[in-house]
């Protein structure tokens, strides 16, 4: 049986990685009211939610580029149920913040589903048909359905932007690794409330030759699906 792929060649750290597109995913982490806006979770922790605006841009590039060459998106979100059952009380309890997971906030409560900060900024929000995975951790694979809905497309290569990197970016990606998904970081598409985290972050990913994964960037994606090259491959015949 003939199928058909897709592949380019990124240019990625610490080396260029062969991408197929039809096994590849574009993974959005928790790009979210709460996190980038006035008034949610980022800034009841005292961070400046400003820092992360730098990432909207970029996403939307990728968003655009991946809804264009049909590569699967996938959005996540953090958050917690209304009765917050799934909401630890080690992570309710932590620190000092303004306002606490569940406390009401300016755009609802802060953290819940369902409520406005909860949701995804406008400028990337999901079309309907795509993916949108809750998750309660930081991680977007610990208690949800990702690794079962990554496996019938025989996703293999997971491109990740998102906030923050150090936090859920690095999270997930530490997760996909261990489950044996090639994750390349795009760096302009990620960022940090402490701009040396986010630095930082992105060493650690590609350090000791690639530990947990790559670092691109949303100008290497665009041009690598600019040159992609379509494969015809042969499944089931004898070689
Ligand atoms: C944090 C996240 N920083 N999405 N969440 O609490 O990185």
């Amino acid at each position: 049986m003939a199928t058909s792929t897709t592949t380019s060649l990124l240019v990625a750290e610490p080396q260029p990685i062969e991408l197929d597109w039809t096994a590849t995913a574009l993974v959005i982490i928790d790009m979210q009211r709460d996190f980038l806006e006035p008034g949610g979770f980022g800034e009841t922790l005292g961070n400046d939610v400003s820092q992360l605006a730098r990432a909207i841009a970029p996403c939307a590039d990728m968003l655009r580029a991946a809804r264009a060459a049909g590569v699967l998106v996938v959005h996540t979100r953090e958050g917690h149920l209304p009765d917050l059952t799934d909401a630890p009380p080690a992570k309710i309890e932590r620190g000092a913040p303004s306002k606490r997971i569940g406390d009401p906030g300016p755009m609802g409560r802060i953290l819940i589903r369902g409520e406005a900060g909860h949701d995804i900024i406008a400028e990337l929000y999901p079309l309907d048909d795509e993916i949108v995975i809750d998750k309660p951790g930081k991680g977007a694979f610990y208690a949800t359905a990702l690794g079962d809905i990554l496996q019938n497309p025989g996703i293999a290569n997971l491109l990740v932007c998102g906030v923050t990197t150090e936090v859920c970016v690095n999270t997930t990606v530490r997760e996909a690794n261990d489950r044996g998904y090639r994750c390349v970081v795009l760096a302009d598409c990620c960022a940090s409330y402490f701009p040396e985290f986010h630095e930082i972050g992105l060493r650690m990913i590609k350090a000791q030759d690639g530990i947990f994964g790559w670092v691109s960037s949303s100008a290497a994606v665009l041009a690598a699906l600019a040159t992609e090259t379509s494969n015809q491959r042969t499944v089931g015949a004898s070689q």
